[in-house]
């Protein structure tokens, strides 16, 4: 991995608009104005719902335009960074760029500022799990890791961190890499493709399009690490960085594999044992793609082999990514809050042998749930159904397993371990969104962990067993 050389920017004296005022645009609203430029930043919220962020923002000189966007400020920029929850197709945007005024995602602006060198994991799914887990091997290894981007703290934020000897592992989004121009990864990561996010990107090509950007400006000395399993993504292999491939089903001459229980890393003629299977503690098939990923990049990155081992071994999991809550009475809880889209409650769903009460729902992202139907049937003892997406899901599995529109997650929680016997397990795994009813997918999960929790409270069971391991 050498480190790139990057187009200069300048953004002393630049009139820079930021659009959107949560994590991203506070943080790049705040290193535009520390490096010089005058920064406008404005947000459809107003000043009441922002009022911690606009005092800060106004505190270092930035000037903010509340309650709603004006037309006139993005045709005056020089510089228009949106925040990945402002469309890419928003009017005030589509005239800016109509008018040639540059529009850059906060990762192009961040990575034309960073330090040392970069890499970066995208896909459909697995993305925190994988960047997290790389970071963690990373750090365990002694290497220099800043860990960022789309899994909550803007890339921006990491700049003023790097040095020289840093790299950045960084997870990207279809929304971030939309709007880049250079951005340019040492190491690119692209795990898996099924759909998402079709309600903004309009179309399944069109969400695959922005993801592959990932590889756009990667030059024949990076490295672009991709998953043989997964045709969909795989058809974006791209032809300049050097390609490494994982898989868990065939040995592949430059990457990652299984041979027996080992995961052995091949470049060439040179093969290294990087762990084995009993190191991953990790539920699912799924997480063993995201562990090959994980170790592809960190070898990439000069992790020593016995520093992946250690690293997998030790890695303890994210949060609301079927995580283990509890077991009461015999019933097993699983909070995969993050499970936001139909593949992901798919792979949760597999990585059960049957017995699953799924709590399934929310707010739909224009979904085809009829995938679910298979594993439903295999897998589910019953579904539980929360939210707006409710009748929607219920008219596309209905027959597959025994439904109840249960409504709230309360509810459903309530009702599932009611239903359900020893040896069962109450997996919340909806294949949605979350704002129908929560703030996001975080606010759901903890919501899930507290249901649970007083389950266990109340239930007059004598034997609860919890996430921490210990039995009450
Ligand atoms: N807003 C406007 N005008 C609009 C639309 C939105 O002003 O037309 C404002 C909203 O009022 C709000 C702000 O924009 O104040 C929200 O911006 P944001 O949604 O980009 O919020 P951030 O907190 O900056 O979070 C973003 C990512 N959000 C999205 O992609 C939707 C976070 O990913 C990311 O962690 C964070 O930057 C740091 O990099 C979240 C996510 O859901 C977790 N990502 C999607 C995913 O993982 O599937 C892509
Ligand atoms: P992302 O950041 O891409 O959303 P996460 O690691 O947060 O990925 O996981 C999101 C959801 O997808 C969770 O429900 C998780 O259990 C599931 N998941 C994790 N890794 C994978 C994978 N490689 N393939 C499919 N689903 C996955």
């Amino acid at each position: 991995m050498n480190a790139p050389l990057k187009p200069e920017v300048q953004l002393r004296g630049k009139h820079v608009l930021v659009v959107g005022l949560a994590r991203t645009g506070v943080a790049t609203a705040l290193f535009c104005a520390s490096r010089g430029a005058r920064v406008t930043a404005t947000d459809a919220l107003t000043r009441t719902e922002l009022v911690g962020a606009a005092a800060k923002l106004e505190c270092a000189g930035v000037a903010l335009e509340l309650g709603g966007h004006r037309g006139e400020s993005f045709l005056a920029a020089d510089l228009i960074v949106p925040s990945p929850g402002v469309p890419f197709d928003q009017p005030d945007l589509i005239a800016a760029r109509k008018q040639g005024i540059a529009v850059w995602s906060e990762i192009e602006l961040a990575w034309r500022f960073l330090r040392g060198r970069l890499l970066a994991i995208t896909g459909s799914n697995g993305k925190t799990t994988t960047t997290a887990l790389t970071g963690h091997i990373l750090k365990s290894a002694g290497l220099p890791a800043l860990v960022g981007g789309n899994i909550g703290t803007p890339l921006i934020s990491l700049v003023e961190d790097s040095t020289d000897a840093s790299i950045a592992v960084v997870e990207v989004s279809s929304f971030q890499l939309e709007a880049i121009v250079a951005f340019r990864p040492d190491v690119s990561v692209f795990l898996n493709l099924t759909p998402d996010h079709i309600d903004r990107h309009g179309s399944m090509e069109a969400y695959a399009a922005a993801k592959a950007r990932i590889f756009e400006n990667q030059r024949r000395e990076d490295a672009a690490v991709m998953n043989a399993d997964d045709p969909p993504s795989a058809r974006y292999a791209p032809s300049r960085p050097r390609l490494y491939w994982f898989s868990r089903n065939k040995e592949v001459p430059r990457g990652a594999f299984l041979r027996g229980d080992d995961i052995i890393f091949c470049d060439g003629d040179a093969e290294a044992r990087l762990a084995s299977r009993a190191d991953i503690s990790l539920r699912g098939q799924h997480n063993l793609e995201n562990v090959l990923a994980a170790a592809t990049a960190a070898c990439l990155a000069g992790a020593a082999p016995a520093a992946i081992a250690e690293g997998v071994r030790s890695f303890p999991g994210v949060e609301h990514r079927l995580q283990f809550v509890a077991e009461i009475a015999g019933v097993q809880f699983y909070n995969d809050s993050k499970a936001t889209n139909v593949d992901a409650t798919e792979k949760a769903l597999e990585a059960f042998p049957g017995n699953v009460l799924i709590i399934l729902g929310g707010k739909d992202k224009g979904s085809d749930y009829r995938p679910l139907r298979p594993l439903l049937e295999r897998r589910a003892r019953r579904a539980y159904l929360i939210g707006a997406a409710a009748e929607k899901i219920a008219g596309q599995i209905e027959g597959a397993v025994p439904l109840e529109r249960s409504g709230t997650l309360d509810r459903a929680v309530r009702s599932a371990f009611a239903a359900a016997r020893p040896g069962d397990v109450v997996l919340l795994a909806p294949a949605c969104a979350s704002f129908d009813q929560f703030q996001n997918f975080e606010h759901r999960g903890r919501a899930f962990v507290a249901l649970v929790r007083e389950l266990a409270e109340t239930s007059a069971v004598p034997r609860v067993r919890d996430s921490a391991g210990g039995r009450r």
